[in-house]
């Protein structure tokens, strides 16, 4: 476990390098020899991928990049990590903070098989929050990582950041929305789920949510790569991840790029959706 979070840490040196690199700017461009230069996604999904599957313990990783996961032939090892190589790389052109997210599974892709989890923040600065029991939140400085401390949510925060497109929330969604704002809270929502989620853990609370809509039924976030381990993490801070009325932890997993609706937050707001989403009627969402 340990050195797959090592390997996390030198992913995020490299990548952050990646983009910083004025190259990136022409990277859906041809290169001198012809070829089309890799995109950023791309090379953050090969650099990840060549340096987990040269871990002994790992059998196998699975990215959002790619559509199957990609298995070790002869291995006896457990140990499976699905990833989101660069999460919000729309947001690169911005020069809005990107990330990348993991999620360590024991044996199988499944909810309850995830036994560790992370996140890399590409911000002003560099950052990694590695989840397994607690939430190590680390800041690489002046060529070092340094430990920050833990991370761990109040009951309550102030931090309301909805996602998806509004004119096609259901009206109930919207009330709910609304209801957090009528009580104070701001809106904070970059289009990035690791800044997004990363804000609310480090204010301490709040709720971000990603609902289904009428465009999109399930969601639009990855369960294996982007909400199972964000749910790991907010449970080990002391949070709650639901999609509504379950908790995310114990959702089933058809295909590795099924999505689902997620609510990610403090105890008192995931209480608050919990009670106005299982009161829809027959637990219809849309
Ligand atoms: P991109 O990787 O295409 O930028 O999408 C980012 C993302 O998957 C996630 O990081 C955001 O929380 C979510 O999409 C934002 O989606 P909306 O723009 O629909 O709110």
């Amino acid at each position: 476990m340990s050195l797959v979070f090592e390997t996390f840490k030198t992913c995020a040196i490299e990548i952050d390098t990646l983009l910083k690199n004025p190259s990136t700017d022409y990277l859906a461009s041809q290169n001198s020899s012809g070829d089309m230069q890799l995109k950023i996604d791309v090379q953050a999904d090969k650099l990840i991928e060549q340096k987990l599957l040269a871990i002994e313990s790992i059998k196998g990783v699975c990215s959002e990049e790619k559509q199957e996961a990609v298995y070790k032939a002869d291995s006896n090892a457990r140990l499976l990590v699905a990833y989101d190589p660069l999460d919000g790389s729309s947001l690169v052109d911005s020069n809005l903070s990107i990330g990348t997210i993991f999620g360590i599974y024991d044996e199988v892709l499944e909810s309850r098989a995830l036994v560790a989890s992370g996140y890399i923040v590409y911000g002003p600065r560099l950052e990694i929050v590695l989840a397994h029991k607690q939430v190590e939140h680390w800041r690489y400085c002046a060529g070092a990582w340094h430990a920050l401390g833990t991370l761990q949510l109040k009951s309550k925060g102030k931090i309301n950041a909805p996602g998806g497109t509004q004119q096609h929330w259901t009206p109930r969604h919207k009330a709910l929305i609304d209801s957090f704002f009528a009580q104070g809270y701001r809106l904070r929502y970059s289009g990035g789920m690791v800044p997004d989620l990363h804000q609310i853990l480090i204010k301490g609370g709040g709720l971000f949510s990603y609902p289904a809509t009428q465009d999109a039924p399930e969601g639009k976030l990855r369960k294996l790569f982007e909400v199972f381990p964000f749910a790991f993490v907010y449970e080990c801070a002391g949070g709650e991840a639901i999609d509504g009325t379950k908790r995310l932890l114990e959702l089933d997993v058809k295909h590795i790029h099924d999505s689902t609706p997620c609510f990610f937050g403090s105890s008192e707001e995931i209480a608050r959706v919990r009670d106005t989403y299982n009161a829809l009627e027959n637990h219809t969402r849309i």
